[in-house]
């Protein structure tokens, strides 16, 4: 097995996105708590994203959701960023909140409202273009309740044409990703269910359509590392959106619950070349923190992902190579379970300190005062929340 020594240096290009929505309020729909020192600006959201950052030098990169994180100014919002030490990532598009869209937006049967969900998406564009960020992500909470509500079918072309119209906006730097989930909002149906479906539709777009991986968007117990070797095997995994399901869409922390799927999702990821520093794979985090501390909680999370790669990359492929090819089952097994045993995590201390990081981020940022000044000095206005 390679050492750690021999792996750290592929450690050191690593960038995980962050998204604005975890230093809000959120919560279940039976209630959404505020608490102390929540950001009530995007500026503020900003702010505490960059103290990830400093605490782990892991998070350059914050993501926005529109109409959300809506500004006047995106170029001075872009300037903020860049003082407080990141930037802006990937815009987020946003049909789910607006009454008009209660029966779907882009693939809505009245032409208006698909009009006004597409129009949305080029805003998003032209957000992009004054951030500097490179990727439009679509969720589509579209999808229908009751069997005969709704025509599948016409959903499906009415999809590829209002993504056609959107992708044939996008700048030759720019790039859409679509991101599927098998339910919620709707229960019946949904108009993006699956990788399957998410990949049909961005093949026919061209190449600068890529499919947007959300680790929670599965049914139970599917094996989520092969969807990531195929679409990494047939260049469309365009980004990951971290988070640890539980039961349904449950936004806790990535690696909290079930770390060796983290590692089996880097282990494929490594292995399929997603981890190279241009391999255009956008590693993001889509979680909110409803009774954690939110800072702390991004703080962990980027960590999980960076434990679970450290250990991925130490898999001593030769040796798994020679025992799969020679049918030693278990033999290959007991190789991919010895990265994932070992314990990294003195190392990777030692790592951090090597290059001016704090050895544990978790406790620099508990000792660093900073939660308890923001505690006190956001106070008055109104937290944000979704
Ligand atoms: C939908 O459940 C989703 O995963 C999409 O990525 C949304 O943009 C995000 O959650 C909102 O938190
Ligand atoms: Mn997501």
């Amino acid at each position: 097995m390679p050492t750690f020594e021999q792996i750290s240096q592929q450690l050191d290009h690593q960038a995980i996105e962050v998204p604005s929505w975890a230093y809000g309020n959120s919560g279940t729909r039976f209630k959404v708590f505020g608490s102390a020192g929540t950001p009530r600006t995007v500026q503020e959201k900003i702010a505490d994203a960059a103290a990830v950052h400093r605490f782990t030098g892991l998070a350059p990169k914050v993501a926005l959701h529109i109409p959300w994180d809506k500004v006047e100014d995106y170029a001075a919002l872009t300037a903020y960023a860049a003082e407080q030490g990141v930037q802006i990532g990937t815009i987020n598009s946003n049909t789910f909140q607006d009454d008009d869209y209660k029966l779907g937006g882009l693939t809505h049967h009245d032409p208006a409202i698909r009009r006004k969900a597409i129009d949305h998406h080029l805003e998003c564009l032209q957000i992009m273009d004054a951030t500097g960020s490179q990727d439009l992500k679509i969720w589509l909470a579209d999808g229908s309740n009751y069997p005969g509500q709704a025509d599948m079918r016409s959903r499906q072309d009415r999809l590829a044409e209002s993504l056609a119209t959107i992708y044939a906006e996008l700048k030759d730097d720019q790039r859409l990703v679509l991101e599927y989930k098998i339910f919620e909002p709707a229960f019946y149906h949904t108009d993006v269910p699956d990788w399957g479906t998410a990949l049909v539709q961005v093949q026919a777009l061209g190449e600068k359509a890529m499919v947007c991986l959300d680790t929670g968007h599965h049914a139970p117990s599917t094996n989520v590392e092969f969807i990531v070797a195929q679409l990494l095997r047939l260049g469309r995994l365009g980004s990951f959106d971290f988070n640890s399901r539980f039961y349904a869409d449950d936004d806790l922390i990535v690696g909290s619950a079930d770390p060796f799927q983290l590692f089996r999702i880097m282990f494929e990821v490594v292995r399929g070349g997603g981890y190279a520093a241009d391999s255009g794979v956008a590693f993001m985090l889509d979680q909110c923190h409803n009774v954690e501390k939110k800072i702390p909680g991004q703080i962990r999370s980027v960590l999980n992902v960076q434990e679970m790669t450290a250990r991925a990359l130490m898999v001593d492929t030769e040796a798994l190579a020679a025992a799969q090819q020679a049918g030693d089952v278990l033999g290959a097994h007991e190789v991919f379970m010895d990265a994932f045993y070992t314990d990294v995590r003195p190392d990777l201390a030692a790592w951090r300190e090597s290059r001016g990081l704090p050895a544990s981020p978790m406790r620099a940022y508990a000792e660093s005062g900073y939660q308890e000044t923001i505690e006190a000095d956001r106070v008055g206005g109104t937290q944000l929340s979704w």
